[in-house]
Protein backbone atom coordinates (compact mmCIF):
# COMPACT_ATOMS: atom_id res chain seq x y z
CA UNK A 1 0.00 0.00 0.00
CA UNK A 2 1.44 3.22 -0.86
CA UNK A 3 2.35 5.38 2.51
CA UNK A 4 -0.18 7.68 3.57
CA UNK A 5 0.21 11.78 3.16
CA UNK A 6 -1.04 13.90 4.95
CA UNK A 7 -3.08 16.91 3.17
CA UNK A 8 -4.87 20.17 4.33
CA UNK A 9 -7.80 21.21 1.95
CA UNK A 10 -9.07 24.43 2.43
CA UNK A 11 -13.07 24.65 2.09
CA UNK A 12 -14.89 27.92 1.17
CA UNK A 13 -17.95 29.42 -0.08
CA UNK A 14 -20.00 32.53 -0.15
CA UNK A 15 -23.42 31.71 -2.55
CA UNK A 16 -26.68 29.79 -1.23
CA UNK A 17 -26.14 27.73 1.80
CA UNK A 18 -22.32 27.97 2.76
CA UNK A 19 -22.33 26.20 5.91
CA UNK A 20 -24.49 23.26 4.80
CA UNK A 21 -22.46 23.07 1.55
CA UNK A 22 -19.16 22.72 3.53
CA UNK A 23 -20.56 20.10 5.85
CA UNK A 24 -21.50 18.18 2.35
CA UNK A 25 -18.40 18.48 1.07
CA UNK A 26 -16.85 17.24 3.77
CA UNK A 27 -18.48 14.32 3.96
CA UNK A 28 -17.73 13.99 -0.08
CA UNK A 29 -14.69 14.06 0.39
CA UNK A 30 -14.48 11.39 3.89
CA UNK A 31 -15.84 8.41 1.51
CA UNK A 32 -13.88 8.60 -1.07
CA UNK A 33 -11.13 5.53 -1.74
CA UNK A 34 -7.82 6.63 -0.45
CA UNK A 35 -9.24 9.12 1.55
CA UNK A 36 -9.18 9.54 5.43
CA UNK A 37 -10.50 12.34 7.38
CA UNK A 38 -8.46 12.89 10.14
CA UNK A 39 -10.14 16.38 11.29
CA UNK A 40 -11.89 19.32 10.45
CA UNK A 41 -11.47 22.69 11.37
CA UNK A 42 -14.36 25.09 12.93
CA UNK A 43 -16.28 27.09 10.51
CA UNK A 44 -15.39 30.85 10.00
CA UNK A 45 -16.87 34.15 8.68
CA UNK A 46 -14.47 35.57 6.72
CA UNK A 47 -14.82 38.91 4.98
CA UNK A 48 -13.81 38.08 0.91
CA UNK A 49 -10.14 38.28 0.50
CA UNK A 50 -8.78 39.86 -2.99
CA UNK A 51 -12.10 41.00 -4.24
CA UNK A 52 -14.00 42.81 -1.75
CA UNK A 53 -17.36 43.37 -4.14
CA UNK A 54 -19.18 39.74 -2.47
CA UNK A 55 -20.33 38.22 0.25
CA UNK A 56 -18.64 37.12 3.24
CA UNK A 57 -17.39 33.67 2.56
CA UNK A 58 -17.60 30.60 5.06
CA UNK A 59 -14.24 28.85 5.54
CA UNK A 60 -13.10 25.47 6.90
CA UNK A 61 -9.99 23.19 6.71
CA UNK A 62 -10.40 19.44 6.58
CA UNK A 63 -7.09 17.34 7.42
CA UNK A 64 -7.12 14.27 5.31
CA UNK A 65 -4.35 11.20 4.85
CA UNK A 66 -4.41 10.43 1.74
CA UNK A 67 -3.06 7.51 -0.61
CA UNK A 68 -4.02 9.64 -3.61
CA UNK A 69 -1.15 11.18 -6.15
CA UNK A 70 -1.36 15.03 -6.09
CA UNK A 71 -3.19 15.54 -9.36
CA UNK A 72 -5.79 12.67 -8.37
CA UNK A 73 -6.26 14.25 -4.96
CA UNK A 74 -6.84 17.61 -6.88
CA UNK A 75 -9.15 15.84 -9.88
CA UNK A 76 -11.77 15.04 -6.60
CA UNK A 77 -11.69 18.08 -5.42
CA UNK A 78 -12.78 19.18 -8.49
CA UNK A 79 -15.11 16.86 -8.98
CA UNK A 80 -16.82 17.56 -5.55
CA UNK A 81 -17.25 21.04 -6.69
CA UNK A 82 -19.27 20.24 -9.47
CA UNK A 83 -20.90 17.76 -7.44
CA UNK A 84 -21.84 20.64 -5.39
CA UNK A 85 -22.71 23.24 -8.01
CA UNK A 86 -19.52 25.19 -8.93
CA UNK A 87 -19.63 26.30 -12.44
CA UNK A 88 -16.48 27.77 -13.17
CA UNK A 89 -16.19 30.62 -15.55
CA UNK A 90 -13.39 31.02 -18.18
CA UNK A 91 -10.86 33.59 -16.56
CA UNK A 92 -13.10 34.90 -13.63
CA UNK A 93 -10.55 34.96 -10.58
CA UNK A 94 -11.22 34.92 -6.83
CA UNK A 95 -15.10 35.97 -7.65
CA UNK A 96 -18.06 34.16 -5.41
CA UNK A 97 -18.81 30.68 -5.73
CA UNK A 98 -20.81 27.85 -4.13
CA UNK A 99 -17.91 25.85 -2.87
CA UNK A 100 -14.13 25.89 -3.52
CA UNK A 101 -11.71 23.37 -2.15
CA UNK A 102 -8.12 24.19 -2.86
CA UNK A 103 -5.55 21.95 -1.60
CA UNK A 104 -3.13 23.86 0.90
CA UNK A 105 -0.35 21.47 1.79
CA UNK A 106 0.38 18.12 0.24
CA UNK A 107 3.06 16.48 3.18
CA UNK A 108 5.78 18.06 2.58
CA UNK A 109 5.78 18.79 -1.34
CA UNK A 110 6.49 21.59 -3.57
CA UNK A 111 4.62 21.11 -7.31
CA UNK A 112 4.97 23.84 -9.67
CA UNK A 113 2.41 21.61 -12.46
CA UNK A 114 0.04 23.42 -14.79
CA UNK A 115 -3.01 24.16 -12.51
CA UNK A 116 -1.53 22.42 -9.26
CA UNK A 117 0.90 24.55 -7.06
CA UNK A 118 1.42 23.27 -3.79
CA UNK A 119 1.29 24.71 -1.06
CA UNK A 120 -1.44 26.74 -2.29
CA UNK A 121 0.73 29.94 -3.80
CA UNK A 122 -1.45 32.25 -1.17
CA UNK A 123 -1.79 30.23 1.84
CA UNK A 124 1.38 32.42 3.64
CA UNK A 125 -1.12 35.52 2.99
CA UNK A 126 -4.74 34.41 3.90
CA UNK A 127 -5.78 34.53 7.69
CA UNK A 128 -9.45 32.61 6.18
CA UNK A 129 -7.25 29.81 5.52
CA UNK A 130 -4.56 29.81 7.95
CA UNK A 131 -6.61 30.40 11.04
CA UNK A 132 -8.44 27.34 10.37
CA UNK A 133 -5.38 25.50 9.02
CA UNK A 134 -3.85 25.90 12.79
CA UNK A 135 -7.14 24.81 13.91
CA UNK A 136 -6.37 21.11 12.84
CA UNK A 137 -2.44 20.87 11.75
CA UNK A 138 -1.01 23.58 14.68
CA UNK A 139 2.63 22.73 13.45
CA UNK A 140 1.97 23.06 10.23
CA UNK A 141 4.76 24.21 7.56
CA UNK A 142 4.65 25.72 4.14
CA UNK A 143 7.57 24.45 2.59
CA UNK A 144 9.20 27.38 1.04
CA UNK A 145 8.02 29.72 3.43
CA UNK A 146 8.42 28.47 7.26
CA UNK A 147 5.91 28.14 9.75
CA UNK A 148 2.00 28.55 9.41
CA UNK A 149 1.55 30.33 12.67
CA UNK A 150 4.61 32.67 11.78
CA UNK A 151 2.76 33.41 9.03
CA UNK A 152 -0.32 33.99 10.33
CA UNK A 153 1.21 36.51 13.14
CA UNK A 154 1.85 38.65 10.54
CA UNK A 155 -2.03 38.95 9.21
CA UNK A 156 -4.91 40.81 10.67
CA UNK A 157 -7.11 38.29 12.05
CA UNK A 158 -9.60 40.36 13.92
CA UNK A 159 -12.25 39.51 11.24
CA UNK A 160 -12.13 35.99 10.98
CA UNK A 161 -15.20 34.84 13.39
CA UNK A 162 -15.49 31.03 14.28
CA UNK A 163 -19.44 30.55 13.65
N1 LIG B 1 -11.38 32.54 -1.90
C1 LIG B 1 -10.93 33.18 -2.93
C2 LIG B 1 -10.85 34.63 -2.99
N2 LIG B 1 -11.19 35.29 -1.78
N3 LIG B 1 -11.88 35.28 0.44
C3 LIG B 1 -12.26 34.59 1.52
N4 LIG B 1 -12.56 35.23 2.63
N5 LIG B 1 -12.39 33.22 1.52
C4 LIG B 1 -12.11 32.50 0.39
O1 LIG B 1 -12.23 31.24 0.41
C5 LIG B 1 -11.69 33.18 -0.77
C6 LIG B 1 -11.59 34.59 -0.71
C7 LIG B 1 -10.49 32.48 -4.14
O2 LIG B 1 -10.52 31.13 -4.04
MG1 LIG C 1 -9.51 29.33 -3.41
MG1 LIG D 1 -9.85 26.90 -5.85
Amino acid sequence: MTPAIRAAIGLGANLGDAVGTLRGAVEALAVQDGVTLRAVSRFYRTPAWGRQDQPDFVNAVALVDTSLAPRALLDLLLAVEAEFGRHRIAGERWGPRTLDLDLLLYGDAMIDAPGLRVPHPHLHERAFALVPLLDVWTDARIPGYGDARDAVSALEMSNIHPL
